[in-house]
């Protein structure tokens, strides 16, 4: 089960930008930008693919860790998922 968590992508960033979560939740990206984006995992553990306006992922983690991420068309945008 786990709780849900929300990251909003907007303004070319995630906002939170940093989340602690626990083992087994999950968190909803949802990119409120008109441009599209993406939340993909800096060593290749997820990849919500390409978000368009007003769309949503649901992204599940069950193993405690560190999970940097960035956009992958705007590597500038970053985030960090601690499962703690
Ligand atoms: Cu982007």
């Amino acid at each position: 089960m786990g709780q849900l968590h929300a990251i909003e992508i907007r303004g070319f960033a995630f906002v939170p930008a940093q989340i602690t979560i626990a083992p087994g939740d999950t968190v909803v990206f949802t990119n409120r930008d008109s441009a599209p984006h993406t939340a993909t995992s800096e060593s290749g553990l997820f990849d919500s693919g390409r978000l368009g306006n007003n769309q949503s992922v649901r992204l599940s983690f069950s193993a405690r860790g560190s999970y940097p991420y960035l956009c992958a068309f705007h590597p500038r945008m970053r985030g960090m998922i601690t499962v703690a």
